[in-house]
C-alpha cells in the first residue's frame, strides 16, 4: 500500500468527476454553468471586493460546485451514504425536516466540517431519505419498500472498498482512484425504470418523490449547485435566456451584508426513460434532474436565525409560496435586520472571525488586560471578518423540491419532524451546526487575544 490520500484530496476528485458526469448527462447543467461563470467574471470585474464575500477559496475557485443532492429509500442506504461520505472526510450535519412543507422526506447534508477542510474542497451532499410513515396508502407502502428491499445503490466492489477503508484507516493513491469511479455509479442517471408504467403512475400519483425514489436503480443526483457572487443577475439572466428559473430566490433579501444562504435554479426538465420490456416496454418522461446556483453569506446566532425566521415567515405570510415574486415583501420584512458587520456584531446577530489588525500586533504587550473586544475593534487593534454559513436552510429547501414537482399540490404540512427516526436510520447522531461555528469564532478570538499579549480564558 502507498502513501494514504486525505479524504479532502477524494472529496475533490469525487466532485470533478461529479460534475463532469452531470455536465455530460444534462447540457442544460453545463449551460447553466457557462451563464454563471459569465455573471461571475463581470460581477467581479465591477467590484473586486465580491470575492471576500464568497471566500474565493484555495482549493477551489467560483468553478467548484458546492453541493449536490440525492433522495435515498431506506435506512440501509443512509448508512451506506454515510460510510461513503466518511471515505471523503464529509459528516451529517444538521436535520431538515421537509414534512412541514408537505413532503415525505427529512434529510441531513454531509460536508467536512472544518474551515481548513472547506478551504481545501467545500463540497457538501444534500441527503434527503424517504418517509414512508407518510405515505398514507398501505399497498403502495408495500410495494415502494418491496421495491427498495432489492436494489443495491453501492456497486459490489465500491462495498468492499468501503470494508478496506474502515479496516485500513484510508486509501493510497490506487485505492482512491478506483473508489471514485466505483462511487460514481451510485449517482448515475440510468433512464430505466425498474416497475412498469402502471406501477410508476400509482407511486406518482401519491407522491411524486415516491416514485423518483423507488422505481429507479439507484439515487440518481438531482442536481449541483454552482457558486455566484451575484444571484439576482443570474436570476435575470435564468429569465431572459429562457432557462425557466423557478419563481423567486430562496433565503433572505439582497443585502450589503449578505447572510445564510440564497439559492434559484432551473426547474426539473422531462425526460425520457424506458420501462421494462417485461411489463410491454414503453417510454414515457420522468421529472427530477435540475441545476441550481447559490450565494452564501454570514452564519447567524440562535438571536440571529430566529430573527431570520420570522422576517421571512411573516414576508410568507403576506406573499405566498413559489407561484408568487415575494420580493417587495421580503425587503419591506428585512429592514429590520441590520444590514452592516458592526450592527450584526454589537446585536449578537451573526458569527465573526477574529484577527489582530497589523496596528494591533504593533502594540503588541502595550494592552491593558482589562480591555474589551469592543474597545479592541473600536480602536483598530482586532477586526472581524463573517463567518460563511455552510449549512441549509428548510424552507428554501422545502421551496426547491416543491418548484420541481411536475404538478400544484396542497402545501398541507404532513406530520411532525421526526429527528430521533432519522438519526436511528442513520446510525449516529447529526452535527449541530452552531457548535462548529462557535468553535471556530471561540477558537479565532482565543488565537487573536494571544497575538496581541492578551492571554485570555
Ligand atoms: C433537494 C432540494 C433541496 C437545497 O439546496 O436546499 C436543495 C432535492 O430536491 O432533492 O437542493
Ligand atoms: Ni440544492
Amino acid at each position: 500500500m502507498g502513501a494514504l490520500i486525505s479524504g479532502d484530496a477524494i472529496r475533490a476528485k469525487f466532485l470533478a468527476r461529479l460534475s463532469e458526469m452531470c455536465k455530460a448527462e444534462m447540457p442544460r447543467y453545463r449551460a447553466m454553468a457557462e451563464l454563471v461563470a459569465r455573471v461571475n467574471e463581470k460581477a467581479l470585474a465591477a467590484q473586486p471586493e465580491l470575492a471576500k464575500q464568497e471566500a474565493v477559496r484555495e482549493g477551489a475557485g467560483l468553478d467548484v460546485e458546492r453541493h449536490g443532492a440525492v433522495r435515498i429509500g431506506t435506512a440501509s442506504e443512509l448508512v451506506l451514504l454515510r460510510r461513503l461520505f466518511a471515505v471523503m472526510g464529509m459528516a451529517p450535519v444538521d436535520y431538515y425536516d421537509l414534512s412541514v412543507a408537505g413532503l415525505p422526506v427529512h434529510s441531513t447534508a454531509f460536508r467536512p466540517l472544518t474551515q481548513a477542510a472547506l478551504q481545501r474542497s467545500p463540497f457538501r451532499m444534500f441527503v434527503s431519505l424517504l418517509r414512508l410513515d407518510l405515505i398514507p396508502e398501505p399497498e403502495l407502502r408495500d410495494a415502494a419498500a418491496a421495491l427498495l428491499a432489492q436494489r443495491r445503490i453501492v456497486t459490489q466492489r465500491g462495498v468492499e472498498l468501503l470494508d478496506q477503508f474502515e479496516k485500513a484507516g484510508g486509501f493510497d493513491e490506487r485505492e482512491a482512484a478506483e473508489f471514485v469511479s466505483e462511487g460514481i455509479e451510485t449517482f448515475r442517471w440510468r433512464p430505466e425504470a425498474t416497475v412498469s408504467l402502471d406501477v410508476y403512475r400509482k407511486l406518482h400519483a401519491a407522491h411524486p418523490l415516491l416514485a423518483d425514489i423507488a422505481c429507479f436503480k439507484g439515487p440518481h443526483i438531482n442536481h449541483l449547485a454552482a457558486p455566484t457572487l451575484d444571484i439576482d443577475a443570474v436570476q435575470r439572466a435564468l429569465r431572459t435566456q429562457a432557462f425557466d428559473p423557478k419563481a423567486n430566490i430562496e433565503g433572505p433579501p439582497q443585502r450589503r451584508c449578505p447572510i445564510l444562504l440564497r439559492q434559484t435554479s432551473f426547474k426539473a426538465l422531462a425526460e425520457p426513460v424506458d420501462f421494462p420490456a417485461s411489463s410491454g416496454g414503453c417510454q414515457a418522461v420522468h421529472t427530477a434532474r435540475f441545476g441550481e446556483v447559490e450565494q452564501r453569506g454570514a452564519a447567524l446566532t440562535n438571536e440571529g436565525r430566529a430573527l431570520y425566521d420570522r422576517l421571512l415567515a411573516a414576508a410568507r405570510g403576506i406573499g405566498s409560496g413559489d407561484s408568487m415574486d415575494n420580493e417587495p415583501e421580503l425587503d419591506r420584512q428585512f429592514a429590520a435586520f441590520p444590514d452592516d458587520y458592526a450592527a450584526l456584531w454589537a446585536k449578537g446577530l451573526a458569527l465573526f472571525r477574529y484577527r489582530p489588525t497589523a496596528e494591533g500586533l504593533r502594540r503588541r504587550g502595550e494592552f491593558q488586560t482589562s480591555a474589551s473586544v469592543e474597545k479592541l475593534l473600536a480602536e483598530g487593534s482586532l477586526a472581524i471578518e463573517p463567518i460563511l454559513y455552510e449549512d441549509f436552510l428548510p424552507v428554501s429547501a422545502a421551496g426547491i423540491f416543491r418548484s420541481n414537482l411536475a404538478e400544484r399540490r396542497e402545501t398541507k404540512s404532513l406530520g411532525r419532524a421526526s429527528r430521533q427516526s432519522f438519526e436511528e436510520a442513520l446510525g449516529c447522531a447529526v452535527i449541530d451546526p452552531l457548535s462548529l461555528y462557535i468553535e471556530d469564532e471561540a477558537h479565532s478570538l482565543a488565537a487573536s487575544l494571544k497575538a496581541l499579549g492578551l492571554p485570555r480564558a
